[in-house]
């Protein structure tokens, strides 16, 4: 007999499932059956917010309902598999810090690219000001300024010191929230914020290395107390932008999209043609460089006989 229930999955390690059911009761569940997306290869058949339908006798997902979008990575740098990192999201978080650690530019604009690509709203945190000296505060007031103009909402907060944590309270409610960023930059101490609750683990930063250390190991979503849910995120490598061709990133730097409307050819790649209106902004500083070098960058590595 089966004892058939809804939920929505807020943990996945690849071969375990941890469902939350609409009752809020968890059930620990593994799969039956053939789940898998068409032409892609996932190690993870069933993300972190799928909704899936199982049975309770013997905890076991027997059905996935359509995905309203979802984010993948590659499963390692070498692997052609993929990794979905999660399902039907509203809004994606990155979270970056000026120091300990400093997140690297392109890291920012290859994970805002991914984003714009799957069409999930973006926003960015940068934490830690408590740290900041005067040099580090002028750092973090330019990204926020750059990136605001683009058309992403920036915050500068310190959890540790409670300096704007309300307002990314207010953002994140009653919506789910990817939250990412690069190891040790304080994904899970915001949660804990968020939701004292909760109470997950945080790393300690090596001093010397300023490195985190890969401290959560698989997304998890966690509910909020305001409604919503967010999702914690191991520090992600290798995040992104798998899925396009060369020619077509540019789409997914919204300003340098704007800018080529100008330019002379249609399928100009903003590198060397002439009459390219994207390097003329770029030149006029209405196109902040380091997004533009971020642009060349990616662009390059899909497709290296322009390099
Ligand atoms: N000074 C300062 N330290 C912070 C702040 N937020 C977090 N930290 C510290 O940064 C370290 C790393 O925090 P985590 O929350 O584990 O970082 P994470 O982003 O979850 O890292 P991974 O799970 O490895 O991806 C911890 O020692 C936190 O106490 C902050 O606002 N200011
Ligand atoms: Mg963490
Ligand atoms: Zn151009």
């Amino acid at each position: 007999m089966q004892k058939l229930t809804h939920g929505i999955v807020i943990k996945s390690t690849g071969s375990r499932y941890k469902v939350l059911d609409e009752y809020g009761n968890t059930h620990e569940c593994t799969l039956k059956g053939k789940f898998r997306i068409r032409g892609i290869r996932t190690t993870n058949p069933i993300a972190v917010g799928d909704n899936v339908t199982i049975d309770e006798t013997d905890s076991v997902i027997t059905a996935l309902a359509p995905r309203r979008n979802y984010i993948i990575r590659k499963a390692s740098n070498l692997s052609r598999e993929s990794q979905i990192i999660a399902a039907n999201i509203d809004q994606a978080f990155l979270m970056v810090s000026v120091k300990m650690p400093a997140t690297p530019i392109e890291f920012i604009d290859r994970f805002l690219a991914t984003a714009e690509a799957y069409r999930i709203p973006a926003s960015l945190i940068i934490n830690k000001s408590d740290l900041h000296s005067p040099e580090d505060e002028a750092v973090a007031l330019k990204l926020k300024s750059v990136y605001e103009k683009i058309g992403y909402p920036s915050y500068i907060i310190s959890v540790t010191h409670d300096i704007n944590t309300d307002r990314i309270e207010e953002a994140l409610k009653g919506k789910t929230t990817l939250l990412a960023g690069n190891s040790g930059v304080g994904k899970s101490t915001l949660i804990n914020r968020l939701n004292p609750s909760l109470s997950l683990k945080t790393g300690v930063i090596s001093e010397y290395h300023e490195q985190g250390k890969h401290v959560t190991t698989f997304p998890e979503m966690h509910p909020l107390p305001g409604g919503g849910f967010v999702i914690d995120t191991p520090g992600i490598r290798g995040f992104g932008v798998i899925d396009f061709d060369y020619y077509e990133i540019y789409h997914f730097f919204p300003e340098i999209f704007r800018a080529s409307s100008g330019c002379r050819f249609y399928n100009c790649l903003h590198l060397n043609e002439p009459d390219c209106t994207v390097r003329k902004s770029v030149a006029d500083n209405e196109i902040e460089p380091w997004r533009y070098k971020s642009y060349v960058s990616i662009m390059l590595e899909k497709n290296p006989k322009y390099r």
